[in-house]
């Protein structure tokens, strides 16, 4: 059945623009949005569907949470970008603020994720020159394979996946890599001391929500310590409330040396990512050897703490970690042959699809979207289920109703 055909006339007029005029690198769920409140988002024809998606941890907060969406407009009618050219009066604000919410020395802003990724890594490789003595040029950084962390040239020289680095080359040098969850392989590439640093994933988001065992951490916080060697924690998808504590290291208490924040720092309103650092890392970056044009604008600044307020006013992280538990438990109880797992750390889930035919979990998804809920396949034979962390028990109860029928409409 080709599910583009229970489209509208009115939505099929969108999907051929975007097929004519715009770069085909998505295939997205045949669907099209016009608004969003909350944890719901409306189609072009009015219908309603739950966002399990989120924008893949970027709506936190819920879709044009009022308070961000207020600030957003006051700051934008006053004054929105001056360029680090010049000072303006939210950005020391902000990154005190910051910085203070999250205990480290200083921040670096900038917008996307894989930027904060990148600046990241700027930062590892000047500290392991200048810091720990790596000859120059020879800087290690070592990543675990299934990681995602963006779509730029380094980003992609790391990846596992051949969707993202196949035919791309030539890649950067200097990137290791070894298994995800495994501290005995990363201990054996921290006895290079050109290493400088290795970046992870708490839990890793596109690999299909794969949660690492308990310990895994603490054990790589410790090797660091012990082989002076930088913990750089991507929190841009697991971070701020999504797995039910703030950050998804406060599971195991672990500080990572440098923290990647974006995604839900705006509430999915604009681009903003932080690279959060002490001073012997971050002052290793002197004036005029990294930034961006729209980096720490002010109207970031005002729709950042404003982001982060209400994370913490509105308990986000208390009810995704009930919600998510609730959540995993009704899934269970559909005993679906069609789910061979659910696994997930507070609204941060996914459900391995036990089929044969791999086109399934797509099927499924269109299934869902007629039942009423969005949700998007990952790496084939996972579905990620995250929805906003405003979802409250009622919700997800009839979310999990929509789930059971879509599933029942699947043959096994
Ligand atoms: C797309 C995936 C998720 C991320 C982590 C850094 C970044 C991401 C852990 C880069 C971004 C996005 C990218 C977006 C879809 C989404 C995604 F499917 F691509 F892999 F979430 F899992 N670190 N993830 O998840 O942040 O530069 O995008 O702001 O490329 O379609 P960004």
């Amino acid at each position: 059945m080709n599910h583009t055909n229970a489209l509208s006339d009115a939505a099929l007029k969108y999907l051929a623009l975007e097929d004519q005029f715009g770069a085909h690198n998505y295939h997205p769920i045949p669907v099209v949005i016009e608004k969003g409140e909350g944890v719901f988002l409306y189609d072009v024809d009015g219908k309603k569907y739950y966002d399990f998606l989120s924008g893949y941890s970027a709506v936190n907060q819920g879709h044009c949470h009022p308070a961000i969406i207020k600030t957003l407009q006051e700051q934008a009618s006053k004054l929105t970008l001056t360029s680090r050219a010049f000072h303006n009066n939210l950005l020391g604000e902000y990154e005190k603020y910051i910085t203070s919410y999250f205990g480290y020395d200083k921040v670096l802003p900038m917008n996307t994720g894989v930027e904060g990724g990148e600046t990241a890594i700027k930062l590892a490789r000047r500290w392991g020159y200048n810091i720990k003595g790596i000859p120059e040029n020879q800087a290690k950084i070592v990543f675990a394979e299934g990681n995602f962390w963006g779509r730029t040239l380094a980003a992609i020289s790391s990846s596992t996946d051949p969707s993202s680095y196949q035919g791309f080359g030539p890649y950067m040098p200097g990137f290791g890599l070894v298994p995800y969850d495994d501290l005995i392989a990363l201990e054996k590439a921290f006895q290079d001391n050109t290493v400088a640093a290795f970046m992870v994933e708490p839990i890793q988001g596109e690999a299909g929500v794969v949660i690492p065992a308990d310990g895994y951490l603490k054990g790589v916080r410790d090797l660091c310590n012990h082989y002076n060697v930088l913990f750089i924690a991507d929190e841009i998808q697991t971070g701020l409330a999504r797995t039910g504590k703030m950050l998804a290291c406060d599971h195991e208490n672990v500080r990572p040396d440098i923290l990647i924040l974006g995604k839900a720092l705006s509430g999915g309103t604009l681009p903003i990512s932080a690279v959060l650092a002490d001073n012997e890392i971050m002052m290793q970056i002197k004036a005029g050897e990294h930034g961006s044009t729209y980096g720490g604008n002010p109207l970031a600044c005002a729709v950042a703490m404003k982001s982060l307020e209400i994370l913490k006013s509105e308990k986000m992280a208390e009810n995704a970690e009930a919600m998510g538990k609730l959540l995993r438990s009704e899934l269970a109880k559909l005993n679906s042959p069609l789910i061979k797992l659910i696994r997930g750390r507070g609204l941060l889930n996914a459900i391995l699809i036990n089929h044969k035919d791999p086109e399934v979990s797509w099927e499924l998804c269109l299934h869902l979207r007629d039942q009423g809920l969005l949700a998007k396949p990952t790496h084939g034979d996972k579905i990620r289920f995250a929805p906003p962390l405003t979802i409250n028990e009622a919700q997800i109860l009839e979310s999990v109703k929509m789930i059971d029928a879509a599933l029942k409409k699947l043959s096994v």
